[in-house]
């Protein structure tokens, strides 16, 4: 791991940090590397690899070796998305930054829409590059996917009531100050209901949420990591957090009507 050097930032938020969190991109993470430092000159990026078979992370140490703006975070094992990004997150906010990125390796999120939704966080706690908002692409992905994302979506926004047309997209930005005001130490997502248990914490917390249209492109290189146990985990911690949400209503309700006479 190298140290994080002191720059001047991005115009308008500060200094940004891009976690990219990596298992088995041997084939995608020195692509996705590159695009960012040209998409994105000003900012630093944080490979947060679990020590990945495919030997992602000594190509990703060589990458840190030849440029100070990219550092390594090595993990034990494989962990989940979610364990990778809060690793991320406290090594970002263990030096200072203003501001940190999710991104995914394979080159979904397009590292040329990385200055829109900077440009967008300069008024805006959190930024989530959406696949679902008017001026949005979705390129080359199946029909499973298109409806599972669009199903999933639907589904967060009724059971949790949160005004995000893509409560499970993985390309956000997160002012280090919104994530202080949000109990990350609660967090107990592991695969994409990581992104939805952080859009409802922020939307709890009261941070400014903006969306950014993006345009998300299928991976070309590399196996996805998705599998049924993922979906699985966003459905039945979607609806947990549903019944406890009402829940608390319905308690909040009751003693508001004790009260009256
Ligand atoms: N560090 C770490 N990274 C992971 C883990 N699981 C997935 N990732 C990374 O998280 C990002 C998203 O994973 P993907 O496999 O692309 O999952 P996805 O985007 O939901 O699935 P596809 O759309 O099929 O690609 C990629 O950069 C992965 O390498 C993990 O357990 N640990
Ligand atoms: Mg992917």
């Amino acid at each position: 791991m190298s140290g994080a050097e002191p720059r001047t930032g991005h115009p308008g938020v500060g200094r940004v940090l891009v976690v990219i969190p990596t298992y088995n991109e041997a084939d995608n993470v020195t692509d996705i590397v590159a695009r960012v430092r040209r998409a994105a000159p000003a900012v630093e990026i944080l490979v947060a690899d679990d020590n990945s078979p495919d030997g992602t992370g000594v190509i990703a140490d060589a990458l840190a070796d030849t440029d100070p703006a990219v550092h390594v975070l090595h993990r034990e094992g494989k962990q989940g998305l979610g364990a990778a990004y809060l690793a991320g997150f406290a090594w970002a906010r263990q030096r200072g930054y203003d501001a940190v990125v999710e991104m995914d390796a394979d080159g979904s999120h397009a590292p040329e829409d990385l200055p829109a939704l900077l440009a967008a966080a300069a008024d805006a706690d959190v930024v989530i590059g959406s696949r679902w908002t008017r001026g949005a692409r979705v390129v080359n992905w199946p029909l499973r996917r298109l409806l599972l994302s669009r199903c999933g979506n639907l589904y967060a926004r009724l059971a949790l009531g949160m005004p995000v047309s893509d409560a499970t997209g993985g390309y956000r930005v997160y002012r280090t100050a919104a994530l202080e005001a949000i109990d990350l130490a609660s967090v107990c997502s592991q695969g994409y209901s990581f992104q939805v248990e952080l859009s409802r914490l922020a939307h709890r917390a009261g941070v400014r949420i903006v969306e950014v249209p993006i345009t998300f492109a299928e991976r070309e290189r590399g196996d996805s990591k998705m599998s049924p146990l993922i979906v699985a985990e966003a459905l039945w911690r979607i609806t947990g957090w549903a019944v406890q949400d009402r829940r608390t209503a319905w308690r909040r309700a009751g003693r508001a009507r004790a009260r009256w006479p």
